[in-house]
């Protein structure tokens, strides 16, 4: 049977290196590294089901969250690998309390902040997880140099050489970003990113073991008729919140509305859908728990990648108080942030009710 000549993510990826002329395929480098830790965790979650790899792990993460068997592993796929690659300087993990430093010697220019397995609660029901995962460069990379080296099996290579990063390196603003992904563990296997130059959707044939480009330039539609919220937090949100989600649920024939209710209560199968098919997703400030006061979604590597792909798709990510995600000079490693994401029109309308402007 012959198969349909599809473009590989790798190609797509050299392909937007030559935009660069001077690029000395570092970054390159790095997202390659990054899609073999996928396709990695990609074939234990859907062992998963068969695999005794279900269940929990019996030790908790600095959230406080029983961490899984299978987040474990998708953890130390994404920091072994990538702490050798030599492309990095630092990385921060959802799963690890303090930085994690790169190998010795293979000190690169270029951080990465990930959630290696988010929706990590609903692996054990079968529901759609992903990773997601954040890029930038490190701040002064004019401090390191570069140097031709011959590492056995990778041949010569000429490389930048530099210190091992700090935080400061990874506190970046989200407009910084150099690329921004996630990978979606679901009925297949995509990869979603963008380096700044649009977002492009790649489905993972297993059979082969490639990412082929099936979804080019994604652009989240103008507007919806899905929101995504868990609604059993209705009695700890703001004023303005109630009367926004009241708001989608009157009928307004001319207005789409009310709009249809839609939450998987994983992050990244909430937000593929809505930047396929158009929607809010919507996790404010609520008086829930303490922790929540400031939302319950992490800034550095949940809120901030997304937000990248929906502006980069047409979209627009903001917080409670109508501040642009991507503008938020980030405090600590595992800040919260509110969350308010997805097609424009919408999010307009939901920051108009919000700052009670509506
Ligand atoms: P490099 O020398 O490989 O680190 O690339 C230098 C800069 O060129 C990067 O920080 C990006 O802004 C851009 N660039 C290089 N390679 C790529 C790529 N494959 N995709 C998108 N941008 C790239
Ligand atoms: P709630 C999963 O635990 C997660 O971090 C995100 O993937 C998801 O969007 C959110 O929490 C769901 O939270 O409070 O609605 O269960």
């Amino acid at each position: 049977m012959h198969r349909p000549l599809g473009i590989t993510v790798s190609r797509h990826i050299m392909d937007l290196q030559r935009m660069h002329p001077g690029a000395t395929g570092e970054l390159t480098g790095l997202l390659n590294e990054l899609i073999v830790a996928a396709k990695t965790i990609s074939a234990e979650v859907n062992m998963a089901g068969l695999a005794d790899i279900l269940g929990m792990s019996g030790k908790t993460n600095i959230q406080g969250e029983e961490v899984q068997k299978l987040d474990e592993f998708a953890n130390n796929t994404i920091k072994r690998r990538m702490a050798r690659c030599g492309y990095l300087c630092v990385m921060t993990s959802e799963e690890e309390d303090d930085v994690l430093p790169v190998k010795e010697g293979y000190e690169g220019k270029y951080t990465l902040a990930f959630d290696p397995l988010d929706g990590s609660s609903n692996i054990d029901v079968n529901v759609s997880i992903g990773t997601i995962f954040s890029v930038h460069r490190r701040r002064n990379a004019k401090d390191g140099f570069f140097r031709r080296r011959t590492d056995p099996g990778a041949g010569v290579r000429t490389s930048y050489v530099g210190r091992q990063g700090t935080v400061d390196d990874l506190l970046q603003k989200g407009r910084d970003q150099v690329a921004a992904g996630y990978i979606i563990y679901g009925s297949s296997t995509m990869l979603v990113f963008t380096t700044g130059e649009g977002v492009h959707g790649f489905t993972l044939d297993p059979s082969v073991g490639e990412f082929y480009l099936s979804h080019p330039e994604i652009e989240i539609p103008e507007k919806s008729k899905y929101f995504s919220v868990n609604e059993g937090n209705y009695p700890y949100w703001s004023d303005n919140m109630r009367r926004y989600i009241e708001f989608l649920k009157q009928e307004d024939k001319e207005a789409g509305r009310p709009y249809s209710a839609r939450y998987i209560g994983s992050l990244v199968a909430d937000f593929h859908r809505n930047l396929i098919t158009g929607g809010i997703f919507l996790y404010p400030r609520d008086r829930k728990s303490p922790g929540k006061a400031s939302g319950k979604l992490r800034l550095l590597y949940e809120a901030s990648p997304l937000a990248f792909i929906v502006e980069q798709a047409g979209g627009r990510a903001i917080t409670d108080d109508g501040v642009a995600i991507l503008d938020i000079e980030p405090q600590s490693l595992h800040q919260r942030v509110p969350l308010i994401i997805g097609s424009r029109h919408d999010v307009d309308e939901a920051q108009a009710f919000l700052t009670g402007n509506r």
